[in-house]
């Protein structure tokens, strides 16, 4: 039945889409005349076309430079959204509580989805975007020997550069940590050490996210100077810095830390 009352019907969509074209628009005005950065504008751009932009929130000199160094291998469009430490705490602040209740970094939003912990951000990305790239063959024992890094990366290998740093910030006298601390950082890191003998990689003969997950531990050890007594690890440190995303992610990670002058 058409009724003459349908003639009138208001379209509730079409004027959607013509608000959001209004506001993109004076948007692009505002970026035209200089009020808002081009990164800014890109991204309306994209929404705007309905293209995926992923949301790092990223906290200075963090676990999170792994996650730009991935982003920037799989070439997806994502944006950083920057956060600074407290300078005498060092912690995060309170602002990334609302992103994830944990309040730390890295945390990404994807498709109305938020995923913490670097090690699970590394796999969905890799599994989501990755089209093969950067990942072992589905099902293989290299896959495996991945899921096994990814995992150690953030539980054994994290743990006796943890105490070290406790450790050293407390200051006080110990009885028991410091000699466990030494002898967990000998057998873990040894034991990554050893396996990176004749190797480029971590597993098989290309980038995986082992890689990018072991980066932090390699970059932690390199920090406090400790890696020159893993020569293999060293080795493999240098490689990682010929790598151009790997580059990139420092670069990017080094212009959202408000500490570097
Ligand atoms: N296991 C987590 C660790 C996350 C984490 O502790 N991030 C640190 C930065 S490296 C952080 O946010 N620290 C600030 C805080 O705890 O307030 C991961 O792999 O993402």
């Amino acid at each position: 039945m058409c009724g003459s009352g349908d003639r009138f019907k208001i379209n509730y969509d079409k004027i959607k889409a013509a608000w959001i074209s209004a506001i993109v628009y004076m948007r692009l005005f505002a970026c035209y005349r200089d009020e808002m950065p081009y990164d800014t504008m890109h991204t309306l751009l994209l929404e705007f076309e309905g293209i995926v932009m992923i949301t790092l929130h990223h906290l200075n000199r963090s676990r999170s430079q792994r996650i730009i160094w991935l982003l920037e291998e799989l070439g997806v469009e994502y944006k950083i959204k920057a956060y600074q430490r407290d300078s005498v705490t060092s912690l995060a602040p309170d602002s990334l509580k609302a992103v994830h209740p944990l309040g730390k970094s890295p945390v990404i939003e994807d498709n109305g989805m938020v995923v913490a912990e670097s090690g699970a951000i590394t796999e969905y990305l890799i599994a989501t975007y990755g089209n093969g790239k950067i990942a072992a063959p589905k099902d293989s024992a290299e896959a495996v020997q991945v899921s096994q890094w990814i995992h150690f990366a953030e539980s054994s290998a994290m743990l006796p550069l943890l105490l070290k740093l406790f450790i050293m910030r407390d200051g006080g006298d110990m009885n028991f940590l410091p000699a466990y601390a030494n002898s967990e950082l000998a057998k873990i890191l040894g034991y990554f050490n050893a396996c990176l003998d004749g190797k480029i990689f971590l597993v098989g003969d290309t980038l995986t996210g082992t890689d990018i997950m072991m980066s932090f531990i390699v970059q932690s050890l390199q920090n406090s100077g400790m890696i020159k007594a893993f020569p293999n690890i060293e080795r493999y440190s240098e490689n990682l810095e010929t790598i151009p995303a790997y580059n990139k992610a420092k670069a990017l990670e080094a212009e959202h830390d408000a500490t570097v002058a």
